[in-house]
């Protein structure tokens, strides 16, 4: 069996970082057999969680790869009924989350002074490795390496405003493209699902504040779509309430 190395649980949802929470709902949804093995991220293959840890002991990391690895090896692919043209739309939603939308959750985790006291607390209660004297020192030096990040990315050169309303038109995207189908490529749940409800959950149904996750809240169609997720993959957790 392969063993995961992620993050923990938090606020309810099956992980705060959200690719960890998006490849633990792939393995669920695609149903590949897996135990969550003890966070060590310094052998982590690229400095980064999630990464697995195969029968032979060899390492992988990236989630976008692991799920082609594991596609690969066990035949299992959620997406294999997708047309050319729904696979073109499911690339490019993935992607937008991965590379645009995370920026804008790191911008309300880290830049908004009030979100960043409750972002740190969090990371103090789970960094149980680290002596509890020298939590805090971690929370901010993690913190100053997420802005640099930010910054590098260049979302980080934006105004909280701009970034907030790039993170609006994000979402209103996948409200548009979800309608009133129960998963985004229709009704079976593929792998653009345990993407898109990773990101989208660990904004709006995480104690941080911003105008994206009041605008998330607003839209039914998202909302339902995070619970029918939740419901379907992590019915061990319980509904969030953060209206
Ligand atoms: N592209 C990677 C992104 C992984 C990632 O950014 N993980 C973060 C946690 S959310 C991490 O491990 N950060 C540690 C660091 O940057 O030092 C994937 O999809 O697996």
């Amino acid at each position: 069996m392969i063993r995961l190395v992620q993050l923990r649980r938090a606020w309810g949802l099956a992980n705060i970082s959200p690719p960890c929470m998006k490849m633990e709902t792939w393995l669920r949804l695609a149903e590949v057999p897996y135990e969550v093995a003890p966070l060590d991220i310094a052998n982590a293959p690229k400095g980064k969680v999630p990464y697995i840890i195969e029968k032979d002991g060899s390492r992988m990391g990236d989630s976008t790869f692991i799920i082609d690895h594991l596609k690969a090896v066990t035949g299992k692919d959620p997406d294999a009924h997708l047309t050319a043209e729904q696979r073109a739309i499911s690339l490019a939603f993935r992607r937008m989350m991965k590379e645009n939308f995370y920026w804008v959750i790191i911008q309300a985790r880290y830049k908004d002074d009030q979100n960043w006291k409750r972002y740190k607390q969090l990371m103090i209660d789970l960094l149980d490795g680290v002596p509890m004297e020298q939590r805090s020192m971690a929370g901010d030096m993690y913190k100053q390496r997420m802005e640099g990040q930010l910054y590098g990315h260049g979302m980080g050169r934006h105004t909280a405003k701009e970034v907030y309303d790039i993170g609006i038109a994000d979402l209103t995207a996948v409200c548009d493209l979800l309608g009133d189908k129960p998963f985004l490529m229709g009704d079976k749940p593929t792998t653009v699902d345990a993407t898109v409800y990773a990101y989208v959950a660990n904004l709006i149904l995480t104690p941080v504040e911003c105008s994206v996750k009041d605008f998330g809240l607003s839209r039914k169609n998202l909302v339902d779509y995070c619970e029918r997720m939740r419901l379907r993959y992590f019915p061990e957790l319980e509904q969030q309430k953060v209206a």
